[in-house]
């Protein structure tokens, strides 16, 4: 074994002076401030800036103390580098590979491949091809048709030579020693997915900022990514250290390093996942369940230009664009799960939105005897909060404390009896108030509120309840069925025997309802 390599061309820069020079911020001089806005716009970052620092600046080692004098294998495989790009910046995309050439063992690097997404500027065509003709390493694949990062990721690979495929976005600065840590995990176990700490190149001054260790990649329903530090206390329980190894329920996506056969076996990204984004939720989950890892890698550093939104259009709408992809892991990964991500994305359930075709993802799935999302959630993210229903149990009417009850197909109240099986209800994500495998209908089958099979959306059987009704002034304890002529809620008749759907009353008691358990808002 030997210490990690601290490659570096960058280590005496050539001119110290230049601005951003060591990733120190850089600011706009007075009479610039018109051209640095109007350029804005070409990267949606300070594009103006970025071409005046050097395409070879020095940045700081920001790695934690000790990751320089960490041991890797002499023997680490190759990789392959795989930069997708459309329409990126001379400057920064420069800069990305001018930073893989000068702080990566140039042993270990099989080849960078450039990955032209069908770009329409002039610069990234023969001056692209001039400029890296330099460069032996470097080839450029030039797509014929506007791929979307996704599909072009993959033609990349299906190139590669390397053992392992790193990908890399087209605004990046890898840092000292950034790659061995990651090939280093890889070499140790095939099934690891190795990530590098994803650091802040600013937007708006270009400077290289580190950013807070003890970071997972996590996500929020609806499939949100975001990133979340370890609490205080685990840290300290468990004496996690900065230069430890972090389990990531999903990556950020952008940055990591594969085994290139083991992402051929996993049968790479979904094909039918389009353009960009949910990619790296449906990879994460397929990793993980599949029987492999994802991990940050905290000795290993990349700075990342974010961005408030993408430079390039998209070929189609972009918010239905990652939204079909995110259903599509949602219906081939979330199991019974998904429910809670059609319930915080609910407007997708009203526009019936198409998946397409999912045989091949659900075979692959059966193929690779992948573990389930229960599992996931047990045993890689348990601090999701994903209740599978968001209310259970007796139905309680407030002004007479009675419970719905279930007298077969008919409802009836009665007191309440937790231990009554005819008792017991949930409230899904989907808004059905169930019984079994039966849902409360306003139109039951004898006319009056009762039970019918469940039909889904748009028969009827939803019903709002709690922070659902409350913006539907006070009637937050409430059951309302939209789908009568007029919103009407479930209450109480005069008899206080049965149950009908009246006209809502924000005061009424006979109108208000009470769940015995509430698992979320
Ligand atoms: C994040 C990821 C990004 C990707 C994305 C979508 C990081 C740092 N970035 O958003 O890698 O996973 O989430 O889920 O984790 N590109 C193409 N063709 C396209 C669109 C983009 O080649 O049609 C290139 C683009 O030039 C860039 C890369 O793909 O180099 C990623 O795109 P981005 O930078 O707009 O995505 P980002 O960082 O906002
Ligand atoms: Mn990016």
């Amino acid at each position: 074994m030997h210490k990690v390599l601290s490659v570096d061309v960058t280590l005496v820069p050539r001119d110290p002076q230049a601005p951003g020079q060591f990733g120190h911020p850089v600011s706009v001089p007075d009479d610039k401030k018109e051209e640095a806005k109007s350029r804005w716009k070409e990267g949606n970052f300070n594009v103006y800036l970025s071409d005046l620092i050097p395409v070879d600046r020095a940045i700081a080692d920001t790695r934690p103390a000790g990751c320089s004098e960490q041991q890797v294998h002499d023997e680490l495989p190759t990789t392959t580098i795989i930069m997708c790009f459309v329409d990126e910046v001379w400057s920064t995309l420069l800069r990305s590979v001018h930073s893989v050439l000068g702080r990566s063992p140039p042993h270990l690097i099989e080849e960078v491949i450039l990955v032209d997404d069908f770009s329409t500027k002039e610069y990234l065509k023969e001056p692209l091809d001039r400029y890296m003709s330099q460069f032996p390493k470097v080839k450029i694949l030039r797509l014929q048709e506007r791929h979307g990062l996704i599909r072009a990721r993959l033609a990349g690979a299906e190139m590669a030579k390397g053992a392992v495929l790193t990908f890399l976005d087209s605004h990046v600065e890898c840092n000292v020693g950034w790659l061995e840590p990651l090939l280093e995990r890889i070499l140790l176990s095939r099934t690891k997915v190795a990530c590098p700490v994803i650091e802040v190149i600013s937007d708006k001054d270009m400077s290289y900022m580190t950013v807070d260790n003890f970071q997972r990649g996590i996500f929020t329903w609806p499939m949100n990514f975001g990133w979340r530090q370890i609490p205080q206390e685990v840290i300290k329980k468990n004496k996690i250290k900065e230069t430890d190894i972090i389990r990531c329920p999903v990556m950020a996506g952008g940055l990591f390093s594969i085994d290139k056969k083991y992402f051929f076996e996993l049968g790479t990204y979904d094909p039918g996942l389009d353009v960009w984004g949910g990619e790296n939720m449906e990879l994460s989950f397929k990793v993980w369940m599949c029987g492999g890892e994802v991990e940050i890698i905290p000795c290993s550093r990349v700075g990342h230009i974010f961005r408030n939104d993408n430079p390039y259009s998209f070929p189609r709408d972009r918010v239905r664009t990652v939204e079909r992809n995110l259903a599509r892991v949602a219906e081939v990964w979330l199991d019974e799960y998904k429910e809670l991500f059609y319930g915080h994305a609910y407007h997708l359930v009203l526009k019936n939105l198409d998946v397409g075709d999912l045989t091949q993802q659900i075979q692959l799935r059966e193929k690779l005897q992948c573990k389930n999302f229960k599992w996931y959630l047990e045993n890689v993210y348990p601090d999701l909060e994903a209740p599978l229903v968001k209310a259970s149990g007796l139905l309680v009417n407030t002004a007479t404390s009675r419970c719905i009850t279930v007298e077969n197909s008919t409802l009836a109240l009665e007191a309440c009896d937790d231990s009554k099986e005819h008792q017991q209800f949930n409230y899904t994500w989907l808004r059905l108030v169930q019984h079994g495998e039966l849902c409360l209908d306003p139109n039951g089958p004898h006319g009056a509120p009762g039970l019918s099979h469940c039909l889904g959306w748009g028969h009827g059987q939803t019903w709002l309840h709690r922070s659902l009704a409350a913006p539907q002034t006070q009637l937050s304890h409430h059951l309302i069925s939209q789908h009568l002529q007029q919103p009407a809620c479930l209450e109480v008749d005069p008899s206080h025997k049965a149950l009908r759907v009246n006209a809502c009353h924000s005061g009424n008691p006979y109108q208000k309802w009470q769940f015995g358990n509430y698992y979320a808002d």
